[in-house]
């Protein structure tokens, strides 16, 4: 971990129960009790939808000989459950709301390890989620190398008037060849590669059906196809955030695992039918849970 960058004024007196810290989003705070079920995590794994972090954490449960669920008991904003040794929680849609989920998340990591770094360097983070291909069929599987912004740089937030504050937004490859290799033999395809994490779904990737458009057929034709020549092979929501201030930490092993839902080079609105997203949904989820059962079991 990098320890210089780890809030310790405000996460040391937590850590040491001199102060409380309330993780407001998710209805729970470090004095509550069921913090103390939760201090052998070994893992974070986040979705954008609270139905799917509830469908994970069963399948986990079952996993583990049907393993006790906990779940925090406010879902207005994220929903949280865990069970043997995850914590699964979801993030909502775009960077604003996961950045919260993932800040919320941290900290509440460094309580719950108290704040011993090389028992936070065993946590694993990942997310499973949807996104569009760029030159990939619906129902890809994306495992993602980098995570970078629609102009193809890396994670940054305004820093008032005065700038950006950048982040390495990179996910650590030996872990994407590693979950690569826990889905061998499955039966849905499988790559790695760059991902976009769009701020909009409409603008920021390049949509012409969004109510407000400001692209033509050319621009965004030409902008999906930069977007492939420099590696990127599908594009979504979170990821470049998550990399970034995962990295920021230093945790060293994250992931990210993306079904697609179209072709982007095909079109822009999601068709897929209810079954094709529940196999895309299953998909994504078993190559989720064929590397954690390889990593924790
Ligand atoms: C993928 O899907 C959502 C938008 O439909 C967004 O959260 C993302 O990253
Ligand atoms: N999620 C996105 O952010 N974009 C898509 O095209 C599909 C899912």
């Amino acid at each position: 971990m990098h320890d210089e960058n780890i809030n310790h004024t405000f996460l040391d007196p937590v850590r040491d129960g001199r102060e409380v810290d309330v993780y407001y989003h998710f209805g729970v705070a470090s004095d509550d009790p069921v913090m103390e079920a939760l201090r052998d995590v070994r893992a974070v794994i986040m979705a954008g939808s609270g139905h799917r972090i509830d469908s994970f954490a069963k399948t986990w449960s079952e996993f583990n000989g049907g393993a006790e669920i906990i779940a925090f008991p406010k879902e207005e904003r994220f929903v949280t459950r865990y069970s043997a040794g995850v914590l699964f929680a979801s993030h909502g849609m775009g960077m604003p709301s996961a950045s919260i989920a993932v800040q919320e998340l941290m900290r509440m990591l460094y309580f719950l390890k108290r704040g011993d770094l090389e028992a936070l360097d065993e946590v694993f983070w990942a997310r499973v989620g949807t996104s569009g291909g760029v030159g990939l069929e619906g129902g890809t599987v994306v495992v993602t190398t980098e995570g970078v912004m629609a102009d193809l740089r890396p994670y940054r937030v305004l820093n008032g008037g005065m700038g950006e504050y950048w982040f390495d937004s990179r996910f650590p490859d030996d872990v994407a060849q590693a979950i690569v290799e826990a889905n061998a033999d499955t039966d849905f395809e499988i790559v790695t590669g760059k991902t976009v994490a769009g701020n909009e779904f409409f603008l920021e990737q390049f949509r012409l059906d969004g109510a407000v458009c400001m692209e033509t057929a050319q621009t965004k034709m030409a902008w999906l196809e930069w977007i492939h020549d420099n590696g990127v092979r599908n594009i979504e929501m979170e990821g470049a955030m998550l990399a970034g201030y995962l990295n920021h930490w230093g945790f060293p092993k994250f992931a990210m695992i993306c079904a697609t839902l179209l072709n982007r080079l095909n079109g822009d609105q999601v068709t897929a039918t209810a079954e094709q997203m529940h196999q895309f949904s299953e998909d994504s989820g078993a190559a989720l849970f064929n590397y954690l059962r390889a990593a924790l079991l």
